[in-house]
């Protein structure tokens, strides 16, 4: 008897590609060739939330929370650590660099006179010293958008299948917060959901699992760090256990959505206690960022695991 499809592939045979996929996919492909000749690394970074439309012309939807802050100071650490990255991100999220001017005004920073544009002084040094950052990393740093689950997931396989010509110098660090529920394209509504209809109920199915298909079949020499996120500090651990359990790969962190700046867990398969990251009294006085101290772990993680990987 014919086996029917995974439920992972039925999803990618329902939801049609993203707009632009085909030039994102070179765009990855190419940063993905020339890494692979130079034995470089590459980081592909995850960051912010995916939308669950709720009508096919979308005017309203589902969000994930997450304003993309972990992942845009992950990729600023990663590049300083030398790695190539790429920044697939929700649309209009926090990105590397700029994140430090949000909130901001930049109509504060610049004075304008008759005949040129200047910094003012009070924000000369800030911004040069991250404008110097940027035009130092920005020729190693690939940015992708997206909006929805199923723009993310395309692009999100897409992004592991090229990377596996890097075999274990490819690094996948999974911090977007990506929806368990969707309405699959065939059960929404073409056109806006008229109030008129009275009150809505909503039907969502269940996102299939592409952890599971990611580590095993799009980059199987990968090193591979999911993020848990959990409201209830006594599921983290477990919850996190759980998941490297189930997926085999090689780090899962652990976080909490109220203490998710300063403290994490990290669990791999090599040890059965959790590794905590928390920042400090003096690293908050400091402006340390808990996202430098992951990397810095990290980083060791996977030099250790491409070492076994040559020899092993
Ligand atoms: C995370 O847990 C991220 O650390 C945050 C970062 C979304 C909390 P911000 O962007 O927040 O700094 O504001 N990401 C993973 C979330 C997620 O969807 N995880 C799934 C789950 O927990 C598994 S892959 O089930």
């Amino acid at each position: 008897m014919a086996q029917e499809d995974p439920s992972w592939k039925l999803f990618f045979e329902e939801n049609p590609k993203p707009t632009h996929f085909d030039e994102n996919v070179k765009l990855i492909q190419d940063v993905c060739q020339q890494a692979a000749v130079k034995k470089n690394r590459v980081a592909l970074i995850t960051s912010g939330g995916t939308t669950v439309p709720l009508e096919q012309n979308t005017v309203r939807f589902i969000d994930n929370f997450s304003a993309g802050t972990r992942g845009s100071a992950s990729a600023e650490y990663f590049l300083e650590a030398g790695y190539l990255v790429i920044f697939l991100h929700r649309s209009k999220s926090l990105e590397p660099y700029s994140r430090h001017l949000i909130g901001r005004n930049i109509f504060d920073m610049i004075e304008a006179l008759p005949d040129h544009i200047t910094v003012g002084d009070k924000y000369k040094i800030e911004l040069g010293v991250l404008a110097e950052k940027y035009q130092h990393y920005k020729c190693n740093l690939l940015m992708i958008s997206f909006n929805t689950l199923a723009d993310y997931l395309w692009l999100l396989q897409a992004t592991a299948q090229k990377m596996q010509i890097l075999g274990p110098l490819a690094l996948l660090y999974l911090a977007a917060a990506v929806s368990d529920f969707y309405i699959p394209t065939s059960q929404m509504p073409c056109h806006k959901i008229q109030s008129s209809g009275g009150p809505l109920s909503l039907s969502l199915e269940l996102v299939p699992k592409m952890l599971a298909p990611l580590v095993t079949l799009w980059a199987p020499n990968a090193f591979v760090v999911s993020f848990k996120l959990e409201t209830n500090e006594t599921l983290l651990e477990t919850k996190s256990k759980e998941s490297l359990l189930k997926y085999h790969h090689n780090v899962v962190i652990g976080n909490l959505l109220s203490s998710r700046k300063v403290y994490v867990m990290l669990v791999d398969s090599t040890s059965s206690n959790a590794e905590e990251i928390r920042l400090s009294a003096s690293d908050l006085e400091n402006g340390v960022e808990i996202e430098s101290k992951i990397v810095d772990n990290l980083k060791i993680r996977h030099e250790q695991y491409y070492a076994n990987h040559k020899t092993g």
